[in-house]
């Protein structure tokens, strides 16, 4: 049966802002304290959308969670009506204020670890959101995160949403932003990247996380046999140069891996194991330091591209524009075009809202391959059309700020707009209540 690649954007929520909240990412370190345009974010990931609809790439969208999170904040100890929870967390601890407010759901590829139902042994699609436990404002996203899925991947027949792993360090789990699925000749391949475990080289300046723990315990939950599964570690020094996830030094399709020499421990080996387990028309294409050089992959973000197929089978690059103004990304990226075959074009989007928060096109989305029988039968109204796209565009227009400075964050009326904004999201993507202030 046709198995297609759906790829699900998470939406820019209305309280999107620049907070510096993650440690080891630079662009987040970089842009800390700068006005945030969160309508125009949005618009840019709707945009992108539009882009991969056109290609005939099954798009679908996940909405933005409840943030400022007050339930956060509550359990914090800030206690009383909204604005007084909100004034006295920016006043005391505006850290936590900023953490409970941040729209970073938008980055989907850290939601969930996803596999199909080809390759899982009971034949269903799993998949198991991220505990995201490294950064509080991430660990929010979690539940969240099952409950959408949940609804959206309903019929238990043919798909199961797993709970995350325990919330602790030992099994900190940070979703697809690790994990790359490769199809061969042979056989598959799933690439879990982490970083941690007792007894292995760790980053020195950033934290590293994703354990290997978690990512064993994920692949085993997800019912992947063990020849399709290769736990691989990212190497400390990509980590410290600022590639906290795999996927912003490497990215995967099908039977093409492009891959920075920072991003996997011993890379020569990670490929040969690659071309004996996917088959002779594996092929890879690794930028040495050299060619690229680490600083440059991290700021330009080439490889976290959104690597696609379309439907003529050949596959296309969906770069970040900030790919194309580095001159060092933009020769690497050509000579992907150039030399394989399989690639038809590269071309670049904006996402520089999301950008400046460390999250190229590749984070904003999860890739969940379906077949044309699961597609069929997907909860809710998901999936992007003209229809979608026209009615989340107009929320998005009249409900979204297009200015947002820190301060504003404690703004009692922002929590209130941003309610409506998603309570008419949620409506419009036919999920229902889904959300604690909706019931
Ligand atoms: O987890 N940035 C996100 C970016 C995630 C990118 N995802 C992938 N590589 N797949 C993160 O570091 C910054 C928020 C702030 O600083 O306001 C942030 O959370």
């Amino acid at each position: 049966m046709r198995m297609r690649e759906f790829q699900f954007d998470g939406l820019v929520g209305p309280t999107h802002h620049y907070a510096g909240l993650s440690p080891g990412n630079l662009a987040s370190q970089a842009h800390a304290g700068e006005v945030s345009n969160p309508r125009a974010a949005a618009l840019e990931g709707l945009a992108k959308m539009r882009r991969l609809y056109d290609l005939g790439v099954p798009q679908g969208v996940l909405p933005p969670q409840p943030r400022p999170s007050l339930s956060l904040l509550r359990r914090l100890g800030f206690h009383g009506r909204d604005p007084h929870v909100l004034s006295k967390a920016l006043a005391e601890a505006p850290e936590l204020l900023h953490a409970a407010s941040s729209a970073s759901s938008m980055w989907a590829a850290n939601a969930a670890t996803v596999v199909p139902s080809s390759d899982a042994l009971d034949q269903r699609l799993h998949l198991l959101p991220a505990n995201l436990v490294s950064l509080l404002h991430r660990s929010i996203e979690a539940e969240s995160t099952e409950r959408v899925l949940s609804r959206i991947f309903a019929d238990t027949e043919l798909f199961r949403v797993h709970p995350p792993l325990p919330a602790c360090d030992a099994l900190a789990d940070e979703g697809a932003a690790n994990h790359s699925r490769l199809v061969g000749e042979r056989g598959v391949v799933h690439v879990f990247g982490w970083g941690r475990r007792a007894g292995s080289a760790r980053p020195e300046r950033f934290p590293a996380r994703q354990t290997h723990a978690a990512s064993a315990a994920v692949a085993r939950s997800c019912a992947l046999p063990e020849s399709a599964t290769l736990l691989w570690q990212q190497r400390a020094a990509g980590i410290d140069g600022g590639a906290f996830h795999t996927d912003v030094l490497a990215v995967g399709n099908r039977n093409l891996l492009l891959l920075h020499e920072h991003a996997f421990v011993e890379p020569e080996a990670l490929l040969t194991e690659l071309t004996q387990r996917l088959g002779s028309d594996f092929r890879a294409v690794l930028a040495t330091d050299r060619e690229l050089p680490l600083a440059d992959a991290v700021a330009a973000y080439p490889f976290n591209s959104q690597l696609v197929t379309v439907p003529s089978g050949k596959m296309r690059i969906l770069a970040p524009l900030e790919a194309r103004e580095n001159a060092r990304a933009l020769e690497f990226l050509e000579r992907v075009r150039a030399e394989q075959p399989l690639v038809e074009a590269v071309e670049y989007l904006s996402v520089n809202g999301s950008m400046k928060n460390g999250g190229g096109p590749a984070c904003l989305r999860l890739r969940v391959p379906l077949t044309d029988a699961e597609s069929g039968r997907l909860g809710a109204r998901v999936l992007f059309d003209d229809a979608l796209e026209a009615s989340l565009r107009g929320i998005v227009q009249r409900r979204y700020r297009d200015r947002l400075q820190l301060a504003d964050i404690a703004d009692p009326a922002l929590v209130e707009e941003a309610r409506v904004a998603l309570d008419e999201l949620t409506q419009a993507l036919g999920l229902g209540s889904v959300y604690d202030f909706q019931r």
